[in-house]
């Protein structure tokens, strides 16, 4: 990892010719991110009408980090994330209906719709969780990466958390185990600004979350987190060193939640030109026009792409809410105790 900061001018400078292989992959990124921009829309609209029970934490303009990031991942990898996973889940291939089924608690949801928006877990696509306790899951990312080992299998595990995870203690004992051991871990600080209602100023002295590493002898990268091809390739590259011995990296993915923290917060605590600012930045339109730009597709073509992608959630929508809720014998089951 050569350099300190991945820029959208890295990723799209280096972009050259594709070949058609390519193309089909970048605009399968694009799509990816366009279904799930879809799927939490949806969600938004099914929790105002009180489908979906308990909260949710929506991830609309943070999809270029989840997609990039998954998208360098190979099948044997372990991914887990917070409760603001949807994105990240679906990045790693979960089935939108059976995501879906999960949120409105039915029995085909992806934890037998016992767990719901906050616990989406698919292991056969190596979702090994969605965590509702903040940094909580950081150490259970170590201990996968350090299970690879000991089976001698160099996967890596990759792991999302939040800014405000910085400041939990569980972030630094897992920070401090993989770089002892160096573990095959990613660390992906999703920084977003905010912790709930607090600007991230307001709650951590050291506002360059990479600066964090260092406590760990850590290697640290900082990246433009709405750029999905810069997210792409850091993490590509970073895999393909922890696999071969590189060590843990923490990962600084600089973006921004369109939406509120939870529920249904309006999120008025945010100033206006800070969210327009971060709107005009939008990865979903940014990674359009650049693939425009490059001459890969044209408008016509992109439209094709969102509307293929909201049908597909309409109809994952619509099969979810069709399946019946678990049936109350099976309360106990799939239970620690
Ligand atoms: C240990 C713990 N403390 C507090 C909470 C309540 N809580 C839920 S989300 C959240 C904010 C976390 O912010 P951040 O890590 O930046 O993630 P973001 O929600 O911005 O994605 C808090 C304090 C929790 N779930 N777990
Ligand atoms: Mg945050």
């Amino acid at each position: 990892l050569s350099s300190e900061a991945h820029t959208s001018g890295d990723a799209t400078a280096a972009g050259g010719d594709h070949s058609a292989a390519e193309i089909a992959e970048l605009l399968g990124l694009y799509r990816r991110m366009v279904e799930i921009r879809c799927f939490e829309d949806a969600v938004e609209r099914l929790f105002t009408r009180n489908l979906i029970r308990g909260s949710t934490h929506l991830g609309q303009g943070q999809e270029a980090v989840a997609v990039g990031a998954c998208s360098a991942l190979r099948p044997d990898d372990v991914m887990t994330c917070t409760y603001r996973g949807h994105d990240a889940v679906l990045a790693m291939g979960a089935s939108p209906t059976a995501a879906m089924a999960e949120l409105l608690g039915r029995r085909d949801g992806l934890c037998g719709g016992k767990g719901g928006s906050m616990h989406l877990t698919d292991v056969k696509n190596g979702a090994y969780g969605s965590f509702a306790i903040v940094g909580g899951h950081l150490p259970f990312a170590v201990g996968a990466a350090l299970a690879g080992l000991r089976r001698d299998e160099p996967l890596v595990s990759l792991t999302f958390f939040g800014d405000g995870a910085t400041n939990i203690g569980a972030f630094h004992e897992a920070l401090n185990l993989a770089a002892i051991w160096r573990l095959p871990v990613i660390f992906v600080c999703e920084n977003n600004l905010y912790g709930e209602y607090s600007p991230i100023a307001a709650t951590t002295p050291v506002t360059r979350l990479t600066e964090r590493a260092k406590s760990y002898a850590m290697r640290s990268v900082q990246v433009d987190g709405n750029d999905v091809l810069a997210v792409r390739d850091l993490i590509a590259e970073a895999a393909a060193e922890a696999r071969v011995g590189g060590g843990p990296l923490l990962v600084e993915a600089l973006t921004y939640r369109h939406k509120g923290h939870s529920r249904t917060d309006p999120a008025t605590y945010r100033p206006p030109e800070e969210v327009e600012a971060w709107l005009e930045r939008d990865p979903i339109v940014r990674f359009g026009g650049w693939l425009i730009e490059r001459g890969h597709i044209d408008g016509d073509g992109l439209a094709e792409i969102r509307d293929a992608a909201a049908a597909t959630v309409q109809e994952a929508t619509e099969a979810a809410l069709a399946l019946p809720e678990p049936d109350p014998e099976t309360r106990f089951e799939d239970i620690f105790a």
